[in-house]
């Protein structure tokens, strides 16, 4: 089935049989006090609004029977994926890899590693552990994709500007299509928000299209009768 979203620039055709739902970086270090976001000196709670636009997508999408992935930034525990100048970026008192109030800052394993409770992956729901801010560098991620005959994205996460815009672009060149999440991203900045989304879907959808999750609800719905 294909489901009409009224998007921007213009219409999305989306197959949910061949398309995913990639949930990027909804973690406690970026969300909640005393995590990596936190220490880059952010007001975090600039990024709740994504959580309630994503949890509604993210339950009709399960209900669908439809590919949820997601993806969490992070490093090993001996900091060996962590490049020098990402380590020495910013001229912050606590670093990736220090002591915080979640366990080590940005390491895997660590509380503020996981991804919040509201959304917290389902059995089965591939999760990508990732050391970049593209979910695909050094990932295994688009050998997943390809597997399932995934041919669409629809994008959602955090930040807007940052990770889902790193990933729409490598996505973009990997011949995916994307649709990024309106109202299921956001930034610390919230005109980084206004200017990402804006970029994603100008000259025509440069690299994809951008919808609210109201739309796809209603398409999905309106296809399925699952109720929403
Ligand atoms: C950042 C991300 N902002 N997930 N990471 O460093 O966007």
């Amino acid at each position: 089935m294909i489901a009409n979203i009224p998007a921007k620039p213009y219409d999305f055709a989306l197959e949910p049989a061949r398309a995913a739902f990639v949930i990027i970086d909804m973690q406690r270090d970026f969300l909640e006090p005393g995590g990596f976001g936190a220490a880059l000196g952010n007001d975090v709670s600039h990024l709740r609004s994504a959580i309630g636009p994503i949890s509604a997508l993210l339950a009709a999408w399960r209900a669908g029977g439809h590919l949820v992935i997601h993806t969490r930034e992070g490093h090993r525990p001996d900091l060996s994926d962590l490049n020098a100048a990402k380590y020495r970026r910013g001229r912050f008192a606590t670093r990736i890899g220090d002591d915080g109030p979640m366990g080590r800052i940005l390491v895997r394993g660590a509380e503020g590693h996981d991804i919040i409770a509201e959304l917290a992956p389902a059995g089965g729901e591939p999760v990508i552990d990732k050391p970049g801010k593209g979910a695909f560098y050094a990932t295994d991620l688009e050998t997943i994709l390809r597997g399932r005959g995934i041919t669409q994205l629809i994008l959602a996460g955090v930040t807007t500007e940052v990770c889902v815009h790193t990933t729409l672009r490598e996505a973009n060149d990997r011949g995916f299509e994307c649709l990024v999440l309106e109202d299921g991203t956001a930034s610390y900045f919230p005109e980084f928000h206004r200017a990402a989304l804006a970029m994603a879907c100008a000259q025509d959808g440069i690299f994809g299209w951008v919808a609210p999750s109201s739309a796809i609800l209603t398409a999905i719905s309106s296809k399925t009768g699952v109720s929403i």
